[in-house]
C-alpha cells in the first residue's frame, strides 16, 4: 500500500524537490500552502499532488490537515527561512520558525501520534561556535533571530521524541542551493546577477561579506537525506552537509568565470548587505549521516555553481525568445 506524506512548505525550494522524490516513490503527497503562496515551483506536479490551505501560525488549520490526511510521514519545512530578514522581523520569525514547529508537533501528537516527523533544523543553530567541523553533539550558539528560533524548534522536536515517544527527527541542514533557490539568498543572487550582466541588463552586482565561509550542497541531494531519516528503525538527529567549505568569493569567482568574466570588474561590496552579526565559518561533519543513513551528496560545489548559472542564463534566453515571438526578431 502506498504511503501518505504531508509536507509543510511544499512550494519552497526543498518542498518542491521533496514532493518530486516522494511521487517517484509512489507516495500520496499532500502539501500545506497559504492563500498567498506562490505555486510556480509546483507547476510541473500540480496534478499529482493535493494542496490544502493552512498556516503554521494557525493551530486549527494544522489540526484539520493532520486529522483529515492521517499521514504516515510529516515533513515540516515551513519557515521564515531568511537569516538576513530575521533581524527585520524577529517576532514574526519566532512565530513561524519556532512556535510554528511546536504547533505542527502538537497537531501530530493530538491527531496522528504514530506519524513520523522530519523537522528542518539548521546549521545556524551553531552560530560562531569554536568546534570545527560541527556535528550533532556540537553546542548551540545561534547568532540571529532565525538561529534562535531554529534552536527552539530543534529542542521542541527532541522533547516530543523523548517525552511522548514520537518518531521525530531533526535534520541539521547546512546551506543547500539549486536553481529553485530564492533570489534573497546569496548564491541565487549571484547567479541571477551573472546572467543579468552577461545579457547587458546590469553593470555591477552589489554584495555584502565576501569572506563568509559556507558548506554548500545541492538541495536535491538534501531532500533524499530527509526521507532516509524517516525510514530508520529509530528516530534520531543528523547533520546534512558536504564536509567542504567555500567562501562567498569562491562562489562569485566560479560563477563569473562560467561566462568568461572576471568578478573583480563587476562586484561591488556594499555595507548595506553586511549583517548585524555574522556567522563566519560553517562546516559540517557528516560522518554519522554517511555511516547510519548511507547518504552521500552527488553534486559537487563546482557543478552546483555551474548548474545554477546555466539555468539562470536559460531563463534570460527564454525571456528573449518569448519577446521575439511577440515583437518579432529583436536583434
Ligand atoms: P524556502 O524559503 O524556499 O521555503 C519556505 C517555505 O515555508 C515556503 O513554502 C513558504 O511558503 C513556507 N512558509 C513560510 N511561512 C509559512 C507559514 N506561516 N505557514 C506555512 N508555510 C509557511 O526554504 P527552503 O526550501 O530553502 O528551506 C526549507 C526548510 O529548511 C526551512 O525550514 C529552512 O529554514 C530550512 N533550512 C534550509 C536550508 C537551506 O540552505 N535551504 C538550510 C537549513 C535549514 P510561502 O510561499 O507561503 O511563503
Ligand atoms: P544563510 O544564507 O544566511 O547562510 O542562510 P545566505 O545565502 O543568505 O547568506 C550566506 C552568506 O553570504 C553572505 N552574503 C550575502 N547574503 C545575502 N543573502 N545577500 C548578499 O548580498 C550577501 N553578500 C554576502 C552572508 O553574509 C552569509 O554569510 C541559509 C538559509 O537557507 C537558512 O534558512 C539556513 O538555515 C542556513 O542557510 C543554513
Amino acid at each position: 500500500m502506498s504511503k501518505t506524506a504531508l509536507i509543510t512548505g511544499i512550494n519552497g525550494q526543498d518542498g518542491s524537490y521533496l514532493a518530486e522524490l516522494l511521487l517517484d516513490k509512489q507516495y500520496d503527497v499532500y502539501g500545506l500552502v497559504r492563500e498567498i503562496s506562490n505555486l510556480t515551483l509546483l507547476e510541473p506536479i500540480l496534478s499529482d499532488i493535493a494542496l490544502l490551505h493552512g498556516d503554521v501560525t494557525n493551530q486549527t488549520s494544522l489540526d484539520t490537515a493532520v486529522n483529515e490526511i492521517q499521514p504516515d510521514e510529516v515533513y515540516n519545512l515551513a519557515a521564515q527561512s531568511s537569516v538576513a530578514a530575521s533581524w527585520g522581523d524577529p517576532v514574526a520569525t519566532g512565530e513561524v520558525t519556532a512556535l510554528g514547529v511546536l504547533r505542527v508537533l502538537e497537531a501530530v501528537r493530538q491527531h496522528c501520534p504514530d506519524a513520523r516527523l522530519f523537522q528542518a533544523s539548521s546549521a545556524e543553530v551553531f552560530g560562531n561556535v569554536e568546534e570545527m567541523p560541527q556535528r550533532e553533539t556540537t553546542p548551540f550558539c545561534p547568532r540571529s533571530p532565525y538561529g534562535v528560533a531554529k534552536v527552539y524548534a530543534h529542542w521542541a522536536t527532541v522533547n516530543y521524541r523523548e517525552t511522548y515517544g514520537m518518531f521525530c527527527c531533526n535534520g541539521i541542514l547546512f546551506n543547500h542551493e539549486s536553481p529553485r533557490r530564492g533570489i534573497e539568498f546569496v548564491t541565487r543572487k549571484i547567479t541571477n546577477g551573472v546572467a543579468r550582466i552577461h545579457n547587458g541588463l546590469d553593470t555591477e552586482l552589489r554584495l555584502g561579506n565576501l569572506d563568509a565561509m559556507r558548506d554548500w550542497g545541492f538541495a536535491g541531494d538534501y531532500v533524499k537525506a530527509m526521507w532516509m531519516m524517516l525510514q530508520q528503525d529509530e528516530p534520531d538527529d543528523y547533520v546534512v552537509a558536504t564536509g567542504e567549505a567555500h567562501s562567498v568569493r569562491d562562489f562569485v569567482d566560479i560563477a563569473f568565470s562560467e561566462v568568461g568574466l572576471n568578478y573583480e570588474d563587476y562586484v561591488v561590496v556594499d555595507p548595506k548587505f553586511f549583517r548585524p552579526a555574522e556567522v563566519n565559518f560553517m562546516l559540517g561533519d557528516v560522518s554519522k549521516t554517511k555511516k547510519i543513513l548511507g547518504w552521500e551528496p552527488d553534486v559537487a560545489f563546482n557543478e552546483l555553481v555551474r548548474m545554477m548559472v546555466l539555468v539562470d542564463l536559460e531563463i534570460f534566453n527564454s525571456v528573449k525568445s518569448d519577446n521575439r515571438s511577440i515583437f518579432g526578431d529583436l536583434d
